[in-house]
């Protein structure tokens, strides 16, 4: 399995301004995870693509895997070194689809009804991954049961948990906590917490 540590994690300024370790991921979330039967999971990838697609839990078990080591920073201030997670990366959703050259970004979805968006410049970067484990061990359910999205580079509210499908989108549009005064980017290491 191909190993990736994000370049973030050898950064000088390692740990981004206002920020301060924690030994731990702290569970946030909008509400309770939910239920989820894997046999009727769906991840769907559509918008801005030339043939829409529905991958199964096993399609996506089938995918590349790759370890990604990442630190974690969630706007709320706390930062988890090294966490360790397995699964696919982002631009494999680029065999799967033909994405229009119209697509500038994407929005994620979830089960929970969350959403977030990434300009697509941050979303295939080769750190970016869809995890289905969490140090060796399958998702567990409040980290985002049966799949998340990582994206080591920006604020941990981009990291979806329970991904139920892409979208891509021919033009920004903010996601659940952007619409309520988030950044719309969300870059650590220039503090972009909020929106004003
Ligand atoms: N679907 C979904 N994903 C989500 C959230 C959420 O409420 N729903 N919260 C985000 C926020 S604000 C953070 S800090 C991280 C927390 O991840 P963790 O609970 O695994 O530590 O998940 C992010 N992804
Ligand atoms: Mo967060």
């Amino acid at each position: 399995m191909k190993k990736i540590v994000s370049p973030i994690n050898s950064r000088e300024d390692r740990l981004p301004p206002g920020q301060h370790w924690t030994g731990r991921l702290h569970v946030l979330g909008i509400s309770d995870p939910p239920d989820t039967d894997l046999s009727g999971y769906r991840f769907r990838i559509f918008g801005e693509v030339e043939r829409e697609e529905v991958l199964t839990f096993e399609d996506i078990l089938d995918l590349d895997k790759v370890n990604l080591i990442a630190d974690f920073h969630c706007v709320t201030r706390w930062s988890c070194p090294d966490v360790s997670w397995i699964g696919f990366q982002a631009t494999e959703l680029r065999k799967i689809v033909k994405i229009k050259e119209t697509a500038v970004s994407v929005m994620i979805h979830s089960l929970d009804g969350y959403t977030t968006n990434i300009p697509l410049e941050y979303f295939f970067d080769d750190d970016v991954i869809f995890a289905y484990k969490l140090f060796d061990s399958p998702l567990p359910a409040d980290h985002g049961y049966p799949l998340r999205l990582v994206v080591p580079k920006l604020y941990a509210w981009k990291s979806a948990k329970f991904v139920s499908g892409v979208e891509f989108m021919d033009k920004d549009r903010p996601g659940f906590w952007e619409q309520r005064g988030y950044h719309i980017l969300g870059d650590p290491w220039k503090e972009q917490r909020y929106s004003v």
